[in-house]
């Protein structure tokens, strides 16, 4: 059996508006890796992101060449190196690369999106009306006033009656912020709120917001937290509605359906979220999707951030499509 890899790193220009955590994201980096065993191969994104990443993409370029040099040098079973300790980015692209390679990944993917608003709540309008069946729709809330965020959601969910809406407010809220965004949503609309992800700072504040107002929430930070990983049950109450999973901020494949599985024995679905990764990434992201969480739609309407799609076409997207031989893309290491 014969192992081989080959690593590059990609540079893409991103939408000049793209703000993460207070900082604006002018380009989006990451790593593209290919295994090959005999005559299978599969691919995979490492892509660390800024403000939400533990690793740098130069800790994860390192760690991952080092685990791939190791990977390619061993045989037989002493080739199932683990990943469990490596960084989660690393594990994730790894772990998709091995999937594609041993035939664990099916294509078929979940591509169907929910249209994802930052700014102008005018812009969801047109999606809304092209979206086959439910209609659902998220937006980003508590990056400006409370109030407002709140007379938008209450405004869209009055002037389209079949809308079920996600928010996420990335913990900014204090519980009093919080309280004035729910007096603006009418209690009649609350319930077609599917959920609002991480309202408030603590996970204590986010549920009695819940609690208080009747307005379902999802946990997104909170899963990456050590006291959910010491005590999951606690966390998974009535008005949780859902769990989201950012694989890149994760780890493998493997780690995301542990995770998956576990809120699944409380009754509580996963999305599948987006790290903003190339179109490689991010078609990956829908396959696991479809293969883990197919009745759930995920959140994956990131790829308009960026000026190019990478290696895969999203289907039905009219950006353009680089390759290997692109001057946004570099080679590494070749194994060979
Ligand atoms: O706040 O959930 C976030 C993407 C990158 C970093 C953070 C977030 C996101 C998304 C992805 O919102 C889209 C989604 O989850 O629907
Ligand atoms: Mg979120």
């Amino acid at each position: 059996m014969i192992r081989k890899f080959k690593l590059y790193q990609y540079c893409i220009p991103v939408d000049s508006q793209l703000i993460l955590r207070n900082r604006f994201l002018k380009q989006r980096e990451g790593l593209l890796v290919q295994v090959c065993c005999d005559d299978t191969q599969g691919w995979g994104e490492i892509a660390p992101l800024p403000e939400f990443s533990v690793e740098t993409l130069a800790q994860a370029r390192e760690q991952a060449l080092a685990w791939l040099e190791k990977w390619s040098a061993s045989e037989g079973s002493a080739g199932k190196l683990p990943l469990e300790h490596l960084y989660p980015s690393v594990a994730f692209g790894l772990s998709c690369a091995l999937a594609e390679m041993t035939g664990l990944l099916p294509e078929e993917g979940n591509y169907q999106v929910a249209p994802l608003c930052y700014g102008d709540p005018d812009e969801l309008y047109e999606p809304l009306n092209q979206m086959p069946g439910e209609k659902v729709a998220k937006i980003k809330v508590g990056m400006y006033e409370a109030n407002r965020d709140g007379l938008i959601a209450d405004m869209l969910l009055e002037a389209i009656p079949d809308l079920h809406l996600r928010l996420d407010a990335n913990r900014s809220w204090t519980p009093t912020k919080a309280q004035m965004f729910a007096k603006y949503v009418k209690p009649e609309h609350r319930s077609r709120i599917q959920f609002l992800e991480e309202p408030c700072k603590t996970p204590a504040e986010s549920l009695q917001f819940a609690e208080e107002t009747g307005i379902a929430i999802a946990w997104d930070e909170t899963v990456r937290d050590a006291e959910f990983q010491q005590n999951p049950p606690h966390f998974f109450t009535p008005q949780v509605k859902a769990i989201v999973i950012k694989p890149t901020l994760v780890g493998s494949i493997q780690r995301c359906v542990e995770l998956i599985k576990q809120a699944q024995q409380h009754g509580i679905p996963t999305v599948i979220s987006s790290s903003i990764e190339s179109s490689l990434g991010l078609t990956q992201l829908a396959r696991l999707a479809k293969q883990y969480t197919p009745d759930m739609l995920p959140g994956l309407d990131t790829l308009d951030l960026m000026a190019y799609q990478v290696m895969r076409q999203w289907p039905d997207s009219s950006l353009p499509l680089i390759g290997l031989d692109s001057d946004y893309i570099t080679l590494i290491k070749d194994s060979n």
